[in-house]
This record gives structure tokens, sequence and C-alpha cells, in this order.
């Protein structure tokens, strides 16, 4: 197979101040992001979802393969039936799979086996990851494909905050009725549920902290 081409490529660069400027900035805006758990019954654009899941694409991934697909759910009884799955799932999980110790870590966080945010949020991304791709009917692989795809979910997350959306990265368990749900194909795992829209009017968050620097880095000069 052919090498790419390399093409050339121009950095943007900044001073030093701007750097600091800039890196402060988004810092400080990346810092007003809070998961919500509540979301308005308010349509949000195709075409801005459309913006966002572009951007999750930019990510890097291993042997470039992006090993993703979006699937972006805003019809009704797709939402409704992920709702129903979903909350099957979780009223198990919360009625005796999930551990006492789990439990209790989710206890400041209220949450419950409901899910109506599920049919409520305009939009669910549904993240799943490739395992391998069909190429000419052969099996080729993919690399490291969790770290791909949560890189770029990590992206998305940022986008959808940019454009001044909210968003809560879901983990219904187990999630593999999302295979079905939405007619995945085999190569195909579910990976993250994440409804995105407005928050609702007045939403409550909890009263959480974030870690210090000093407990997130060593640095070593
Ligand atoms: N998947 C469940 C439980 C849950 C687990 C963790 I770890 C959280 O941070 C939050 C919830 C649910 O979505 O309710």
């Amino acid at each position: 197979m052919a090498k790419d081409p390399f093409v050339a490529y121009a950095q943007k660069t900044y001073s030093g101040e701007e750097m600091l400027v800039r890196s402060k900035s988004f810092y400080a805006f990346m810092n007003e992001r809070r998961t919500v758990r509540e979301f308005a019954d308010r349509a949000v654009s195709k075409e801005v979802m459309e913006n966002i899941l572009m951007a999750a694409s930019t990510a890097p991934s291993g042997a470039h393969k992006q090993p993703w697909t979006f699937c972006l759910v805003g019809n009704a009884a797709i939402k409704k039936q992920i709702r129903m799955e979903a909350e099957k799932e979780e009223f198990e999980s919360y009625s005796g799979r999930m551990s006492e110790e789990w439990l209790e870590d989710l206890a400041p966080l209220q949450t419950d086996w409901k899910k109506p945010f599920l049919e409520i949020a305009p939009w669910l991304i549904v993240v799943f990851k490739r395992a391998f791709e069909e190429v000419n009917g052969k099996k080729r692989q993919n690399y490291y494909v969790q770290e791909s795809v949560g890189i770029a979910c990590g992206i998305m997350i940022a986008a959808i905050h940019n454009a001044g959306l909210c968003a809560l990265t879901h983990t219904p368990s187990p999630m593999n009725f999302l295979t079905k749900v939405l007619s995945r194909p085999d190569n195909e795992r579910p990976f993250l549920l994440i409804p995105v829209g407005y928050a609702a009017a007045n939403v409550m968050v909890p009263d959480l902290k974030r870690k210090s620097l000093k407990e997130v880095m060593v640095a070593y000069e």
C-alpha cells in the first residue's frame, strides 16, 4: 500500500503572554462545565450536533483509524425505547447488582434507576467503539480503541460545553441493548450514552469540588 504523502503543517503559535491568557481562560471556561441530569424539553438544531460530532471526530486515534460511530438519536420513539431498556437494566443494577460501596459512593449524586432525561433531552448521542473494520470482506484491526474513543468523547464534551449546551455521560449497565435498538453491526460495541440539550430551568447540581493542582500533578523538573 502506498504511504500517505506528508503535507506541511503550519502550527499556530502565540506569544508567552498570549499563551498564558489563553490557557488560563480555557481552564476557566472548562471549569464552568457541569454534568446535569435534568434537561429542558427544548430543541437544538441538528447542524449544531453535527458540528459537535465533527469536533469529536478530530480526536487522535490509533493508526488514525477513528474507531468510533456516533449515533445521533432525535426520534421520539427510539428515545422512548432506549429509556425503557435502560431503566430495566438500571432497576436491576440499583436493586442488587451494584455493591454497597458503589451505592455509597453514588449517594451524593442522588442518582437512581429512573432515566427520564433519555426522553426529554432533544438528542442522545450513542457512542459506539469499532473493534475492527471489514475492508473488502477482510477483517482489519483497530488499535487502542478504548483510548481513542475516550479521547473523542472528551473532545465531544468540550464541544458541547462550547456550544452552550449540557450533557450527561451516562453508562447504563449492561448496555448491549443499544446494539439491538439501533441495529448496529457486529464490529461495534456501545461505549457511552450522552444526552445533550439545555439544562432544565433552575437545575441543581451536586456541590462538587474539583481536585487541586497539587492533588493531580506531580512535577519532575
Ligand atoms: N449507571 C448508573 C450508575 C452510575 C454509576 C456511576 I460510577 C456514576 O458516576 C453515576 C451513575 C446510572 O447511570 O445511574
